[in-house]
C-alpha cells in the first residue's frame, strides 16, 4: 500500500482538549485515527505533543506525510512501521519525543495500520493477529472515581473503582458491567447524600465518600449484581498513588469514615491497601504505590493472593521498566497504553516481554478519549486478556461496541 494522501488536524477529545487526528487515503480507501490523553500521567511517558505545541506536531505530520508519499514508502505489515520510525527517529531521537510528540507518532502509525488493513480487505485486528486464534478480552470498567479525574474538592482520593466481570463471553461481561454501573448509581444515591450527579472524566460517578466507604459501596453493588444475574464480579482499584505522593508521604484528604486528612508513610499506605484488599476481596489493584517505588509494589504483591498488582505509572508501557519490575518481582500485571510511548512497535515489544514472563496485560484507554475504536482492535489483534476502557459515554462505547461486533463476527 502506498499513501495517496496523509494530513493531520486538530480535534477535541472528551475533556474538550485539543488533540491530533490523522486522515490518510490510498485510492478510494480512507481512514482516520486520533489520539487520547491522560490526566494522571507517569513520569516516563512521552510528551503528548511537541514541546513547541500541538500546531508544531500537526505541521510535522503534514510534512512527513508528503515525504512518505513522494518517496513512495510502501506498507504491507505491522513491521513496516519500522520505515516510519526510522524517519521519525532522524528528526527526534529524544526518549520523550520532545520534538514531535508521542500522539503524533501514535496517530500516524494507527492511521497507516488501518489503511493497510483496509486495502488488504481485512480488519485491523486481523492484520495484527498474524494468523493466530483470536480470543476476546474481558472488560475492566470504571464505575466510581475521584483523584485527578474529578474537579470538585470533596472527592474520593483513589482514582478508579473498577468492576471486572467473569462473563462467558465479551457481550455478557459488558452487560454485567453496565448493570453494575446502574446499580452503583442507585446505591450511591442512597448512601452519598452530597453527591450531585457529577461524573468523572471517564463518566464514572464522582462520589464524595471516603476511600473505605466507597469500597464498601462497591462491595454491596457486587453482591447485588452477583445475586441478580448469578454471575461472578470482581472489584478493582486504580489508586493512581503517584497523584497522592508528596515525595515523603501519601496525602489523603478523605481516608475513612473516622479519619479524614492523613499523610501515610509508604509502609502505612501499603498496609492500608493490603488491608482493604483482604477485607473487600479485591482482585485488581493498579498503582498502589507511586511510580518509582518498585519495592513498595513488591511488598503489596507478596502479601496478596489471587490479586493482580498492576503497574501503570510504574511502567509507562516501557519494556526496560517492565524488565526491572520483573527482576524485582514488583508486579504480576501491567497496563498497556500505546500513547504512553507513542510507538506501536515499542508497545508490542512491551506486550511480548510481559507475556513471556507471565505478566498479565491490560490494554487501557486514557481519561481524555476520542471516538477512535483502534484500541478494541489492538486488544484482539495482540491477544490481550483485559481491556480497561470505561463503561458508558460515547468515546468509551466506541471501543466496547466495536469489541461486541468483533466477537459476533468471530463467532459467525
Ligand atoms: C489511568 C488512566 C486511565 P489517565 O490512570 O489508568 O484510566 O488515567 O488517562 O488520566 O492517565
Ligand atoms: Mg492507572
Amino acid at each position: 500500500m502506498n499513501l495517496n494522501s496523509l494530513s493531520a488536524r486538530k480535534i477535541l477529545n472528551s475533556r474538550k482538549e485539543a488533540t491530533i487526528e490523522v486522515i490518510a487515503s490510498c485510492g478510494d480507501k480512507k481512514v482516520t485515527a486520533s489520539a487520547p490523553s491522560g490526566a494522571s500521567k507517569g513520569k516516563y511517558e512521552v510528551r503528548d505533543v511537541s514541546a513547541r505545541g500541538i500546531d508544531f506536531s500537526i505541521s510535522f505530520l503534514n510534512v512527513l506525510g508528503r515525504k512518505l508519499i513522494n518517496e513512495k514508502v510502501s506498507f504491507e505489515t505491522f513491521e513496516d512501521l519500522e520505515k516510519v520510525e526510522a524517519i521519525v527517529r532522524e528528526q527526534d531521537y529524544t526518549k520523550s519525543l520532545e520534538f514531535i510528540g508521542g500522539n503524533a507518532l501514535y496517530t500516524l502509525e494507527t492511521a497507516i495500520l488501518k489503511l493497510v488493513a483496509l486495502t488488504r480487505e481485512m480488519e485491523l485486528w486481523q492484520l495484527l493477529i498474524n494468523g493466530k486464534q483470536p480470543f476476546m478480552p474481558m472488560p475492566v470498567g470504571n464505575a466510581i472515581g475521584g483523584g485527578f479525574h474529578v474537579k470538585q474538592s470533596k472527592k474520593v482520593d483513589w482514582q478508579e473503582f473498577l468492576f471486572i466481570p467473569r462473563g462467558t463471553n465479551f457481550f455478557e461481561a459488558k452487560f454485567i458491567n453496565e448493570s453494575a454501573y446502574k446499580e452503583a448509581r442507585k446505591v450511591l444515591e442512597t448512601r452519598d447524600l452530597e453527591w450531585q450527579g457529577k461524573l468523572t472524566d471517564e463518566n464514572a460517578f464522582a462520589t464524595t465518600l471516603d476511600c473505605e466507604t466507597t469500597l464498601a459501596l462497591a462491595d454491596s453493588v457486587r453482591n447485588l449484581v452477583q445475586d441478580k444475574f448469578n454471575v461472578s464480579l470482581g472489584i478493582g482499584l486504580d489508586c493512581a498513588a503517584t497523584t497522592l505522593w508528596t515525595g515523603l508521604r501519601y496525602r489523603y484528604n478523605n481516608l475513612s469514615a473516622t479519619i479524614k486528612q492523613k499523610n501515610l508513610s509508604p509502609e502505612e499506605n501499603s498496609a492500608f491497601i493490603v488491608d482493604m484488599a483482604r477485607k473487600y476481596n479485591l482482585s485488581y489493584i493498579e498503582d498502589p504505590m507511586h511510580g518509582e517505588d518498585f519495592k513498595g509494589f513488591g511488598n503489596v504483591l507478596r502479601r496478596l493472593k489471587n490479586c493482580f498488582v498492576v503497574g501503570d505509572d510504574l511502567i509507562c508501557t516501557r519494556a526496560e521498566r517492565l524488565e526491572k519490575a520483573i527482576r524485582e518481582k514488583a508486579i504480576n500485571a501491567v497496563i498497556i497504553k500505546p500513547n504512553q510511548v507513542g510507538s506501536l512497535l515499542e508497545t508490542k515489544r512491551t506486550i511480548d516481554l510481559a507475556k513471556k514472563n507471565d505478566i498479565v496485560t491490560i490494554i487501557s484507554h486514557r481519561s481524555g478519549e476520542t471516538l477512535d475504536n483502534a484500541l478494541a482492535h489492538f486488544a484482539v489483534g495482540w491477544r490481550i486478556p483485559f481491556i480497561k476502557c470505561g463503561i458508558v459515554g460515547a468515546e468509551r462505547l466506541a471501543k466496547l461496541n466495536e469489541l461486541a461486533r468483533i466477537e459476533r463476527e468471530i463467532k459467525e
